[in-house]
């Protein structure tokens, strides 16, 4: 039996949409944190093909999740690029701002060679996983990721990175470039390795002119796109282009991926509207419903399932899990979803 998430990518409308939720796999899981205390920091825990294989299980196994999305971060790319990154415990992640310079000596050739301890995880997670539940492979945005490595910090302020782009245009596209060719690359091996769908996240999409989004986030992501189709991989991309408003309709119809991740704040009937027919989408109850619980959540899977209804749709988040979130009000949506006794509490 295909995974049902894979039949709705495909464009099968279901009553019972397939659920995941970004974020799944973390610290609002005691068993994660068990496993997370047994790795020296967070890169080396990522760079463990059997412990991020296993937290990768975990949300499978304790709420039946339709797909699994691997342990990893965006932030390993840089790392394959030759640029120094640390995640600090209560700071987040920590790279050394990079400067035009830095761009000329990124080591492009084998990036993706160098962070190869993901597609072990990717095909251990596979060997495991039941047929019926798909395994999704990622990588950041080009733009989402340069914002880090210019920055140099979590939740970038992003005007050092729009300045950086405004008058530094040429190596604004090398940087780009260089994260084009690794990301593309990176995908193809995790496919390779057995992923059965891939999302490139652009979480940092949020506050771009038309112009800047069309240079630093469409054009992008068109190249890694056609990188993955010319070298032969068909499975479904999840473009997730967070915050980005009604820059997101010309994302969707240009980029060429196969469905769409929204964010908390898109309607999404309106947003179905604009988006080429029949594309799948996917999203977006408030990660703060999910915080909260009770009848306030039972409401928002409502509001969104409403919502959504009109065409293939994928339940999920319209951002992350957060650690503080209750093992129980996950369970209760999941059950809600699937028509079966929801315990909100
Ligand atoms: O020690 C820990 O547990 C640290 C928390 C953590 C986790 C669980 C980080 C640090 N990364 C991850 C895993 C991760 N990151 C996954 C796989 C697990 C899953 O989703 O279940 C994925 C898909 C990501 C992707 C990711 N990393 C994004 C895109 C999605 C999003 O949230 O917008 C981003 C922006 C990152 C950067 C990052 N990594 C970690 C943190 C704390 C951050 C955000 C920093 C910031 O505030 O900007």
């Amino acid at each position: 039996m295909s995974p049902k998430i894979i039949n709705v990518l495909n464009g099968q409308q279901s009553s019972i949409p397939p659920i995941w939720f970004m974020r799944q796999a973390g610290r609002h899981l005691p068993e994660y944190l068990d496993v997370r205390a047994t790795a020296k920091n967070f890169i080396d825990f990522c760079f463990s093909p059997d412990k991020a294989a296993r937290v990768t299980l975990q949300p499978i196994e304790r709420y039946d999740m339709d797909a699994a999305i691997l342990f990893a971060d965006i932030l390993l790319i840089p790392i394959g690029l030759g640029r120094k990154v640390d995640f600090i415990k209560g700071v987040g992640p920590v790279l050394e701002p990079i400067d035009v310079d830095g761009i000329q000596k990124l080591k492009i050739d084998g990036a993706a060679d160098r962070i190869s301890s993901v597609y072990e995880t990717v095909s251990n997670v596979r060997k495991e996983l039941a047929k019926d539940k798909a395994l999704i492979g990622f990588c950041g945005g080009p733009w989402t990721v340069a914002t880090y490595m210019i920055e140099g910090k979590g939740s970038p302020s992003k005007d050092i990175v729009k300045r950086f782009a405004y008058e530094n245009p040429e190596a604004m596209a090398d940087l780009l470039e260089a994260l084009v060719i690794s990301s593309a690359d990176y995908l193809i091996k995790q496919a390779k390795a057995g992923a059965d769908v891939l999302k490139i996240f652009e979480s940092w999409a949020e506050g771009l002119s038309p112009d800047l989004f069309d240079r630093l986030v469409i054009h992008p992501t068109q190249e890694i796109v056609k990188r993955i189709r010319d070298a032969g991989i068909t499975i479904p991309i999840i473009g997730f282009p967070r915050g980005a408003g009604l820059n997101a309709i010309r994302y969707a119809h240009e980029t060429h991926i196969t469905a769409i991740a929204a964010g908390t704040q898109m309607p999404l009937d309106d947003f179905r509207a604009t988006i080429p027919d029949g594309m799948t989408v996917q999203g977006n109850l408030d990660p703060l419903a999910l915080r909260i619980g009770g009848k306030t959540l039972r409401r928002a899977v409502d509001n969104v399932l409403r919502d959504a209804q009109s065409g293939p749709h994928i339940f999920n988040l319209g951002h992350g899990v957060t650690p503080d979130v209750k093992i129980e009000n996950v369970q209760a949506v999941v059950n809600h979803i699937r028509g079966l006794e929801a315990n909100y509490v």
